[in-house]
């Protein structure tokens, strides 16, 4: 309130007094979400009691018990390890000291990649947060932790009412001796579409101020054009550049004329030229096999002189074998996740890479009792998202053939259920087909999504390989494909079938440039000003990149945290299935209160469908009024 009233105040809104100060330090200037009482916490409580959670089953409650982690990991051993020696010496001393390592560095992937290819990016900052305590002691020789980017960005606005900078924050300050590593889509930052160059240079630098040390760079097409200006920016500041070669089709087979051996060594010499300072590679859908990694990984070290970076989805259930034939051919850092969190879709298991390495040199420096003690932490949690989970409890073979990432198979089999497409199979091989005609492209987020919808869309338009020539004349494709072929993604190696572009794009005209040279600069100031006329208040610069990137998304946050306040309070069974009458759940709230609420009774729903929810707090009768949605 007092901010408010200076803010008010004439002199102020005159700009008769000094305010600089306001635009270097608008944190000073934020009600950090004032209002922040257990009455809006009831009413979210109240909400999901009575309507549920979007893509949840409501009606059964699982009781989880309070899942601690012990911290009995004592002080922290004094290591030398690639963050201590970034801040210390900068990138090119980190690269060197990764490169004289014997042993396999690990990244853990499981606060990023595991829960977004396990159980849909719902895990929460609470969740992560007892890990993210006792990392830098528990595991001081891992090369880095994924905490940041890909999917966690717009799913922490849109479905955990979360703020995902806060999330990089609170890591970051818990682990200020582990490398904290983002992924980052190129021209997409962390969105789905192209963002002019500005707005990626200014999100770089606020997630580099924010904590972010490794960028891993890639473009869904591995068009390099799409990548060089992100990897300046990251240089920029001092931070370490991973331009990223997504790894498609099979180096192995000898028809591939395409994404072959040389295709990927010049990719990544074109990489380093382009300022990489690691080389990632990024095997989304789990296609790259043992020996081929072997051979990828020999061919690229003998090339290379940075480091090489490997990520693989254990989708197939080879992830274990590739990455062993990856550390026999010298692989500098390879991705895993805690055992409870990999397998699948997710990263391969750091425990069992860790002994399936037993009397090799190689075998990365683990304590192994304490990623035990990490990882009976994460089974606990597990069970909480057990409603988001994906459902692929075996390995899938089949995608040597589909050539799907693991997050979209799940993704594609409930857009086909829900357009009444049963047979996922036909989606698949419609999904073999869409690949060949587009002239076999690299599938990953948002180049994925191009392939996933013209299956769909070919499936029910009866379309073939032979007819969509002739019957897709007369038909309006699906905006992601119209854009593809416009070039909005940037351009295919090979580039587009013409046949197929001029079928589909009819009068829409095609670039050939890269998109975001296209792209004006966007004016900071004034949307700077236009969002803080909506929000009332001096927005953060975070705030202004989120509303920059996502504007609905983020308003839509800002009126949940409005209304509701903090909800990082709630445990994630109260946040995600509400309370059943009788229960009793604890609310510690930040000044070290606990507020102890008790749900006694739901009354009927009235003509309205309003329902009065009865609660107890702290034993003082408090009731909640929500209207039933059903
Ligand atoms: C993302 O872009 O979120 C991915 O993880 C792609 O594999
Ligand atoms: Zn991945």
């Amino acid at each position: 309130p007092f901010m408010r009233n200076v803010i008010n105040h004439p002199d102020f809104i005159a700009g008769r007094a000094h305010t600089t100060f306001i635009d270097s330090t608008p944190e000073l200037f934020r009600m950090s979400h004032p209002k922040n009482t257990i009455n809006q916490l009831l009413k979210y409580i109240g909400n999901i009691t009575v309507n549920g959670f979007p893509g949840t089953e409501h009606h059964r409650k699982i009781f989880v018990p309070d899942i601690k982690l012990t911290d009995d990991f004592g002080p922290r051993e004094k290591v030398k390890n690639a963050k201590t020696i970034l801040d210390k010496d900068g990138v090119e001393a980190a690269m060197s000291w990764v490169k004289e390592q014997k042993r396999v560095l690990l990244t853990d992937t499981s606060m990023r990649d595991a829960h977004q290819s396990l159980f849909a990016t719902r895990m929460r900052t609470r969740d992560m947060l007892p890990v993210a305590q006792v990392f830098d002691r528990a595991l001081p020789h891992i090369f880095s932790a994924e905490v940041w980017g890909g999917a966690t960005f717009d799913v922490a606005y849109r479905f955990l009412d979360e703020d995902p900078w806060e999330r990089l924050k609170k890591i970051r300050k818990k682990m200020p001796h582990t490398l904290l590593q983002m992924l980052f889509r190129g021209s997409n930052a962390v969105g789905y579409q192209n963002y002019p160059d500005n707005v990626l240079q200014r999100f770089i630098q606020k997630s580099a101020t924010d904590g972010v040390d490794v960028f891993r760079i890639f473009d869904s097409l591995n068009w390099i054009k799409q990548m060089e200006k992100s990897i300046q920016y990251v240089r920029d500041t001092g931070k370490i550049a991973e331009g990223t070669m997504c790894y498609t089709g099979d180096v192995l087979n000898p028809a591939e004329h395409k994404y072959d051996l040389n295709y990927y060594r010049n990719l990544a010499s074109n990489l380093v030229s382009a300022g990489s300072q690691i080389i990632g590679i990024k095997d989304m859908a789990g296609l790259l096999k043992p020996q081929a990694a072997y051979e990828l990984i020999s061919t690229l070290k003998e090339e290379l002189d940075v480091p090489v970076h490997l990520h693989t989805h254990d989708t197939t259930g080879n992830g274990i074998a590739t990455y062993v034939q990856a550390v026999r051919a010298g692989v500098d850092v390879v991705d895993v996740a805690a055992s409870a969190l990999s397998g699948t879709t997710s990263q391969p298991s750091m425990s069992s890479l860790y002994y399936a390495l037993s009397g090799d040199e190689h075998q990365p420096d683990l304590d192994i009792e304490n990623v035990e003690k990490i990882n009976r932490y994460w089974a606990g949690v597990k069970p909480f998202y057990n409603d988001f989970m994906n459902g692929i409890t075996s390995p899938q073979t089949d995608i040597y053939e589909t050539e799907m990432p693991g997050g979209q198979y799940s993704n594609l089999q409930q857009q086909a259920k829900a357009l009444g497409i049963r047979d996922f199979e036909q989606v698949k091989k419609a999904y073999r087909e869409v690949n060949k005609l587009l002239g076999n492209i690299v599938k990953v987020t948002p180049s994925s999504k191009v392939v996933g919808d013209l299956a769909i869309f070919m499936i029910q338009n009866k379309l073939t390989s032979e007819s969509i020539y002739e019957r897709g004349q007369s038909l309006d494709f699906p905006e992601s494909v119209v854009k593809f072929f416009a070039g909005d993604l940037g351009q295919p190696t090979g580039g587009f079938p013409k046949k197929l572009q001029a079928v589909v794009l009819k009068d829409h005209k095609a670039i050939t440039v890269r998109p975001g040279s296209l792209a004006k600069p966007v004016d900071f100031g004034s949307k700077k000003d236009e969002l803080q006329a909506k929000l009332k208040e001096l927005p953060s610069e975070e705030e202004l990149l989120s509303y920059l990137l996502y504007p609905e998304v983020f308003l839509d946050y800002e009126t949940a945290v409005t209304k509701y306040g903090d909800l990082s309070l709630l445990d994630t069974t109260t946040f995600y299935q509400g309370m059943r009458t009788e229960e009793t759940v604890h609310i510690k709230r930040r000044e070290g209160r606990v507020a102890i609420v008790k749900l006694d009774s739901i009354g009927d729903a009235d003509e309205d469908g309003n329902r009065i929810l009865y609660f107890t707090v702290n034993g003082q009768d408090q009731q909640i009024i929500i209207r039933d949605m059903s």
